[in-house]
């Protein structure tokens, strides 16, 4: 069968005139992270920057709340697992002075956010790919409901169509249950100063091994404080190939908005894999220095949740390049 050319493809899928503008209203943003259920995280992180935590600190608080939740399938505890039917999780964080940690293939500790900290504070390296020991408590990560998806996903073991059933998820229920994802959260503290985190299990039924974009410095994640920050969630390989959230800084550093950075890298991502990236979701989202949140995904239904310096959270919804207007 033949695919369709780039042209053919982006001809196909008009972008939406205006999409995620709206994503630029509202109070300025003191903390924004990935997906419906970034609002659970948000109040932790607003939370802990009440009691006068850092920015730090408040992504850190908020991807505890994703890692401990049972039933987010994309993260920590509960976290779909490799086709070997193990658990890993990825994760990294970086601060306004450019510290930054991540730690890779993590088994058996829920809050690898809290771990890829460690790293940062704790050790001469910024990466590491086991776990270090340092006291955090082991937990099987693996819940019932995981082992039965994985137990279910066997009778096939077909990779491909795990990633458009994801897709089928959030196309029927945009914004809904089956919308769980990856989190990454970007954060301003009372000392204006910004500090991102990412925390994944990965792609469901991954090959052992595998790493995607989430740990990755400049993949899912980077801040730069004098600009602003970014990170991602979707098909980690490709988020990796456009360095996506490293992209986004540099385009508002180029004088974009935070949704117009993000849009400029998915558009990028599509011209380079045509395609390739029909099927796949990838996206991204941006806090700046002004306290602007915005995103921007290749599929519709991708939402994000902005919290201002009141603690008021509202869901948006990020405009996509392959939507229907
Ligand atoms: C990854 N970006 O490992 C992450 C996971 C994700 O839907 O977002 N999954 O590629």
């Amino acid at each position: 069968m033949s695919r369709p050319s780039r042209r053919t493809l982006l001809a196909a899928a008009p972008v939406a005139a205006l999409a995620g503008a709206v994503t630029q209203g509202g109070a300025p943003a003191v903390m924004v992270s990935t997906w419906d259920f970034g609002a659970a995280a948000n109040a932790a992180g607003w939370a802990a920057r009440a009691d006068g935590g850092s920015a730090l600190d408040m992504v850190e608080a908020g991807g505890r709340v994703a890692e401990a939740d049972e039933s987010n399938s994309s993260v920590g505890l509960g976290g779909l697992p490799d086709r070997d039917g193990r658990v890993t999780l990825d994760a990294c964080v970086m601060t306004w002075a450019g510290d930054i940690g991540a730690v890779c293939a993590l088994e058996d500790i829920v809050h690898a956010v809290s771990v890829a900290r460690r790293v940062m504070e704790r050790t001469p390296h910024t990466m590491l790919v086991f776990a270090v020991d340092q006291g955090f408590e082991t937990t099987n990560l693996l819940t019932p409901r995981a082992e039965a998806a994985w137990r279910e996903w066997l009778k096939t073991a077909d990779y491909a169509p795990r990633i458009n059933s994801e897709n089928t998820d959030w196309r029927s229920t945009p914004g809904g249950p089956g919308n769980h994802d990856t989190i990454g959260l970007l954060a301003i503290d009372a000392a204006n100063r910004m500090a991102g985190a990412c925390t994944t299990s990965g792609m469901a039924f991954k090959m052992p091994g595998r790493v995607g974009d989430s740990p990755l410095i400049g993949a899912g994640l980077y801040v730069d404080d004098e600009i602003g920050g970014a990170t991602a969630t979707g098909v980690g390989e490709d988020i990796v190939r456009v360095a996506g959230s490293h992209a986004v800084v540099e385009a508002m550093r180029a004088g974009l908005d935070p949704t117009a950075a993000c849009r400029r890298v998915v558009e990028r991502l599509a011209r380079l894999r045509g395609a390739r990236v029909a099927g796949s979701q990838v996206a991204l989202i941006a806090l700046d220095k002004q306290g602007r949140a915005g995103g921007f995904a290749l599929q519709p239904g991708f939402t994000y949740a902005v919290t201002d310096a009141t603690g008021r959270t509202r869901i948006e919804r990020a405009g996509a390049l392959f939507e229907t207007p």
